[in-house]
């Protein structure tokens, strides 16, 4: 399987986050990439590429083009108006406030944008969202050729950005613009499973009224987990888009034979469905003893879940999104790469 990687992530190195009503330390940090390519290199599961460069279209087929501006200019904004370190937005146009209104101070801006206060902005944040959003439209191109899967290690991740917000450690939606670009060059109907422990908040509503993007998820109940407020069963598209939406909201403690037959009945699913491609949004997050996680998957259960998601043979992108058990994250990601590729074998 190719692999696409730039070490441009790099960039973005948050020391903070605003979680669970503290400032405490950062978990999607530039080492859970680097362990991941590292075990990759060590297996030999393929040869690792640089992107390539696409033009903002491809952006543009996801993102608002004010949104894109926020982002590429927010540092030199917030640098202007004498601020340093990291940004988090503290206002939001929550119930009775008018979000119609774009703010020009840069704290309004931040909240108009942003859905969450979880999400630092730095200095090199744009540089690697954009680097991540190239990796996943070349891992795209790659399938798009005629490769059966590849591998985009993406980061930041993208599954909760939505078409003008960011949130959930995401800026750009990676999978969104890999599904959009895939469509421009021929595809007919994409899939995206989205199996991070997180429900694809963003993911799911950029195409949540379309019929030729099938989203299936499979996630910690939002009742009980973040992002609480989406991810719900009763969520199954809307307008042209009813019924290319699926929820699989799962409960606390949930193990392998619990996930797999959720994630069983989903592949029915997508096997009917009938896209001619999958991009599998890939949280590793469900692992054990992942630290913000309440899902009991083991290092072994991931080369289980790649060989289901071969069961449907079809050409798929996998695109990296969440999981903070750093030490095992290599493990476990490269397990669901290799258990994916055996099957294929
Ligand atoms: C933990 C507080 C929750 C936010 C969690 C964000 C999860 C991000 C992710 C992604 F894939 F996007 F990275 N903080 N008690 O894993 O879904
Ligand atoms: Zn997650």
């Amino acid at each position: 399987m190719r692999i696409v990687y730039s070490p441009e992530h790099t960039k973005h190195d948050p020391k903070k986050e605003i979680s669970d009503g503290q400032l405490t330390d950062a978990v999607e940090v530039p080492s859970r990439a680097k362990t991941v390519l590292a075990r990759i290199e060590e297996t030999g599961l393929g040869p690792v590429e640089p992107p390539k460069t696409f033009p903002q279209d491809a952006l543009l087929r996801v993102h608002s083009v004010d949104y894109l501006n926020f982002l590429k200019e927010f540092w030199t904004e917030w640098r202007a108006e004498g601020r340093d370190g990291e940004a988090f937005p503290f206002v939001w146009p929550g119930r009775g406030l008018r979000r119609d209104k774009v703010p020009a101070h840069i704290d309004g801006r931040l909240g108009h944008y942003a859905f969450d206060a979880g999400s630092p902005m730095t200095e090199g944040t744009w540089d690697a969202a954009l680097a991540s959003a190239h990796v996943a439209l070349t891992a795209a191109d790659i399938v798009c050729g005629g490769d059966t899967s590849a591998f985009g290690l993406c980061r930041p991740p993208g599954h909760h950005a939505g078409r003008d917000t960011f949130g959930g450690y995401c800026f750009l939606n990676n999978a969104a613009i890999a599904a959009e670009h895939m469509l421009d060059k021929g595809c007919h109907a994409v899939t995206i499973l989205d199996i991070d422990y997180h429900h694809g908040n963003g993911t799911q509503a950029i195409f949540e009224e379309r019929s030729d993007v099938f989203f299936v998820s499979l996630h910690a109940d939002p009742v009980m987990e973040y992002p609480f407020f989406l991810g719900y069963a009763d969520e199954t598209g809307r307008g042209a888009g009813e019924g290319f939406t699926a929820n699989y909201p799962l409960p606390f403690g949930t193990d392998w034979p619990k996930y797999r037959e959720a994630l069983s009945h989903a592949l029915d699913r997508i096997d009917k469905a009938g896209s001619d491609v999958l991009i599998v949004s890939l949280g590793l997050d469900t692992f054990e003893h992942d630290p913000i996680s309440r899902f009991k998957l083991t290092s072994g259960d991931f080369l289980s879940l790649g060989a289901e998601l071969d069961r449907v043979g079809m050409p798929t992108v996998f695109i990296f999104e969440g999981g903070y058990a750093v030490e095992e994250l290599g493990v476990n990601c490269v397990n669901v790469l290799t258990g994916f590729e055996r099957e294929a074998a």
